[in-house]
């Protein structure tokens, strides 16, 4: 096939993470580098945009990613600004193959300037080996520096369990798009193969992450449903701050009601949370 040159430009994916990035920026939480995107790609969605068998550059990493060698991802790039996504994909982002002895990736396409992937990539890979073994349609991993959850890390109890009901009070529909409830690790520095081991071990179980002091990460099939995850949960946080500023609740939703949501969407509640 031949391939026409910078026809990357058209392809879905790359518009789907151009609109994704934007829309982080645009709600304030991807400030200077922070955040990361990788979405997992089939060959078949790279054939017609890219020669693969053209590697541009071959970058080691220091953990075994065998599982998913020969897999191909778009993610963002170390250092980089959301900001800058949209007007100049092909230094920010990079098209990577993970290499078939599982430690080093390839690059086939963008990083331009010389840059690599996300500081957060172990984390990334991790997390995408875990939800992939419980989802055979998981194809991205999503992390952000959401404000409101963020705050409610210093102000909330970090207990899984506490956290979860709280934002399940706060809107109608969370219980229905996070039944599973949301994971929290111990503070860990970032970028470093322990938070992404204690991130992944979460993942077993739930599709959201809290970083305390830090940042949430998403996991789900498409970037626009982990995007809903993420913004649902947020939007949870920050109507929690303002309660909060309003003097704190009144009334809730009970967990008797909770429960007849559950039961009328079909969802099963995370157990240990509505004591009934
Ligand atoms: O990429 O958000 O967690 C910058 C970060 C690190
Ligand atoms: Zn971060």
């Amino acid at each position: 096939m031949t391939l026409i040159k910078d026809a990357i430009y058209s392809a879905p994916f790359l518009q789907e993470t151009l609109e994704t990035t934007s829309n982080l920026y645009r709600l304030g939480w991807d400030e200077r580098n922070g955040g990361n995107v990788s979405y997992l790609l089939h060959e078949y969605e790279v054939l017609p945009y890219l020669n693969v068998d053209d590697v541009k550059r071959i970058v080691p990493m220091n953990f075994d990613a065998t599982a998913l060698a020969g897999r191909y991802f778009i993610v963002t790039g170390s250092g980089k600004y959301f900001k800058n996504v949209k007007r100049d994909p092909s230094n920010n982002l990079g098209l990577i193959r993970i290499a078939a002895d599982g430690k080093s990736y390839e690059i086939i396409w963008g990083f331009e300037d010389g840059g690599v992937a996300t500081s957060e990539l172990p984390t990334h890979l991790m997390n995408h080996m875990k939800r992939l073994a419980v989802d055979k349609n998981h194809r991205v991993i999503m992390h952000c520096h959401a404000t409101n959850l963020i705050a409610m890390s210093f102000t909330h109890s970090l207990e899984e369990e506490d956290f979860t009901k709280t934002l399940w009070e706060m809107c109608t529909e969370c219980l229905v798009v996070f039944p599973e409830g949301v994971g929290i690790i111990p503070w860990i520095v970032p970028g470093t193969n322990a938070i992404g081991e204690a991130t992944a071990e979460k993942m077993e179980d739930v599709r959201l992450v809290l970083w305390p002091h830090h940042g949430i990460f998403g996991a789900g099939t498409t970037l626009d449903e982990t995007f809903g995850l993420i913004e649902t949960a947020e939007k949870a946080a920050e109507v929690y701050t303002i309660v909060c500023a309003q003097g704190g609740k009144k009334q809730t939703i009970t967990d008797a009601q909770l429960q007849e949501l559950a039961d009328a969407f079909g969802v099963v509640p995370r157990k240990g949370i509505l004591n009934l």
